[in-house]
């Protein structure tokens, strides 16, 4: 096995030595790994859709970056359908946009969220 160093932020550390707690992971390395498989799964199940499709698309940031996330959507409103805005504790917001439109466009917006690195959580549910 390969052995590479990443850099995280403190506040990622505690949540991977949470989970490792939580979910019994033998060390933080273990989590990392569960963590990246999600995500190539995750990538897997996208790189499959094709066509016409319905879906929703979830977000959590903070209050902050609102600025972020409205210049993105601005350039997709083409396949936003309706975008409900709420605020969580603290100074989360939640965003639920429903989409509808062709796959390759949707999963440019997602990429746009994902690779901005100013979402807390970005999740893609397709019906
Ligand atoms: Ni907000």
């Amino acid at each position: 096995m390969a052995i590479v160093s990443i850099s995280l932020n403190e506040g990622i550390l505690d949540e991977i030595d949470k989970l490792q707690n939580e979910l019994g992971f033998s060390g933080r390395s273990e989590v990392v790994r569960a963590g990246v498989r999600m995500l190539l799964a995750d990538s897997r199940d996208k790189a499959v859709l094709e066509g016409k499709l319905n879906s929703v698309l979830l977000l959590i940031h903070t209050q902050k970056v609102e600025d972020t996330v409205t210049e993105i959507k601005h350039e997709f409103e083409d396949i936003i359908s309706t975008q409900i805005h709420n605020h969580l504790r603290e100074d989360k917001c939640l965003e639920v946009f429903i989409l509808e439109g062709d796959a390759a466009r949707i999963k440019q917006l997602v990429r746009h969220f994902q690779t901005s690195r100013k979402m807390d959580y970005v999740k893609l549910i397709v019906a």
